[in-house]
């Protein structure tokens, strides 16, 4: 049973208009940016609390800051598949990542309500209130809170204005000492369903709507120093500087160049840098940088990581510096369930005449459900890929086909449990 296209164009409609009413609750005058345990992040549960609502759900907001709908089946008490993705953004971001992956959970339900359509299952969306990690650098905050896989020392973690996630969960409202009422029971879950746009370009480049995904790729986060020395920038000749930006410098284009020519299947990113004391007349003394790297086998990324590390030491002993890094965050490589896979493959199937698999290149909050439950994801194309970007956009036609999926989809995962 699927959402037949005339009323999954209207859905599809009301999911790119709820979008455009999300983008504007952000912090920032331009672009998009809604952090963990805003005023806007408040505002955004509010706002998809209602939509909840509205599409017959009960809802709630857990002790983590997810804000949580349940469309019940027609057994009392009955466990639930979940849905969702993650409202939380980048800074300056787009309109989908996380966000579609919620509102078409909540116009499956929609429509499922408006048919009476209920299930031996429960059906829960989930709106996770923290997947980028924007705001304390830890990612996966909201389902890790529903997995119960949070970890104390977190919550002295601080914003870039000193606030401690302790504080600012008081501010939110919520209580440091219950952020265990949100980990759900092992049975009250069956699975868990993630709609993602793919952030990459390989479903433009097929030509086809949606694809299923296999893995999700590991991902190894390290912060980085080069300490050198600080100098006039008019009186030491060039051969007596320890110039720790041109070291780090050095550092960023190996990483590309080595990543690019021997390690075809990875990425590496360093997506900040903050030079000290960051003036113009001021040789630099010390710099941070952090390192991003990806991909799918752990054992490939554990050589990569050393291999980019040892590379930082001899250009730092070299230079007659210091080079020290701190890791401080790891996602393993996560396996989407195979017979998860196999429906969600019919699904598309049916609705784009083939079927297609796809790798994550980025994280999801499905990485931390897969540790306590069978997840699958549906990956839905963006233009040219682009995302983390205010440019991320997708066209109609495609949601339209993905809500059909997804409706389908459901209805054979729920028959399976
Ligand atoms: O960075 C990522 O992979 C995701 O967008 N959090
Ligand atoms: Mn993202
Ligand atoms: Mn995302």
């Amino acid at each position: 049973m699927m959402i037949d296209s005339r009323e999954a164009k209207i859905s599809a409609m009301r999911v790119i208009l709820r979008c455009n009413e999300l983008s504007k609750i952000t912090c920032k005058e331009i672009g998009i940016t809604r952090i963990y345990l805003s005023k806007e992040h408040l505002l955004a549960n509010k706002l998809v609390g209602k939509w909840m609502q509205e599409a017959g759900m009960l809802v709630w907001q857990d002790a983590v800051g997810n804000i949580c709908g349940r469309y019940d089946s027609y057994f009392k008490n009955a466990p639930a598949i979940m849905l969702g993705s993650h409202l939380d953004t980048v800074k300056n971001a787009g309109k989908y990542d996380g966000i579609l992956g919620v509102l078409t959970a909540i116009e499956l339900v929609y429509w499922f309500n408006k048919k009476n359509i209920r299930f031996q299952l429960a059906i829960e969306v989930i709106g996770f209130s923290d997947e980028e990690g924007t705001r304390f650098g830890i990612t996966l905050l909201g389902s890790r809170g529903i997995t119960g896989t949070w970890n104390e020392k977190w919550l002295s973690y601080t914003d870039n204005d000193g606030i401690t996630m302790h504080q600012a969960m008081s501010d939110f409202g919520l209580k440091s000492n219950k952020i265990n009422d949100a980990s759900r029971n092992i049975k009250d879950i069956v699975a868990y369903i993630e709609l993602h746009i793919e952030q990459g370009p390989c479903l433009e480049k097929e030509n086809l709507p949606l694809a299923v995904v296999t893995t999700i790729n590991g991902t190894r986060r390290f912060n980085c120093k080069f300490i050198g020395e600080a100098g006039h920038a008019g009186t030491v000749p060039m051969r007596y500087r320890r110039d720790a930006l041109v070291a780090c410098a050095e550092w960023i284009i190996f990483i590309e160049s080595n990543t690019r020519e021997n390690h075809p299947q990875l990425v590496s990113t360093v997506g900040y840098i903050d030079c000290d004391p960051g003036v113009i007349n001021v040789i630099p003394g010390v710099v941070n940088c952090s390192l991003d790297i990806r991909g799918p086998q752990d054992d490939m990324l554990e050589s990569f990581a050393s291999i980019l590390l040892s590379e930082a030491k001899m250009i730092a002993t070299r230079r007659n510096m210091i080079f020290n890094y701190k890791e401080y965050y790891r996602t393993y490589e996560t396996l989407c369930d195979i017979a998860l896979q196999k429906i969600l493959s019919s699904s598309i199937e049916t609705v784009q005449g083939r079927s297609f698999f796809l790798s994550s290149g980025a994280g999801h909050d499905a990485i931390a459900i897969a540790e306590r439950w069978p997840v699958g994801m549906l990956f839905i194309r963006n233009y040219r890929g682009i995302s983390h970007n205010p440019k991320e956009s997708v066209n109609l036609e495609d949601i339209i086909l993905s809500l059909q999926a997804y409706s389908d989809a459901i209805c054979k995962i729920v028959k399976k449990f």
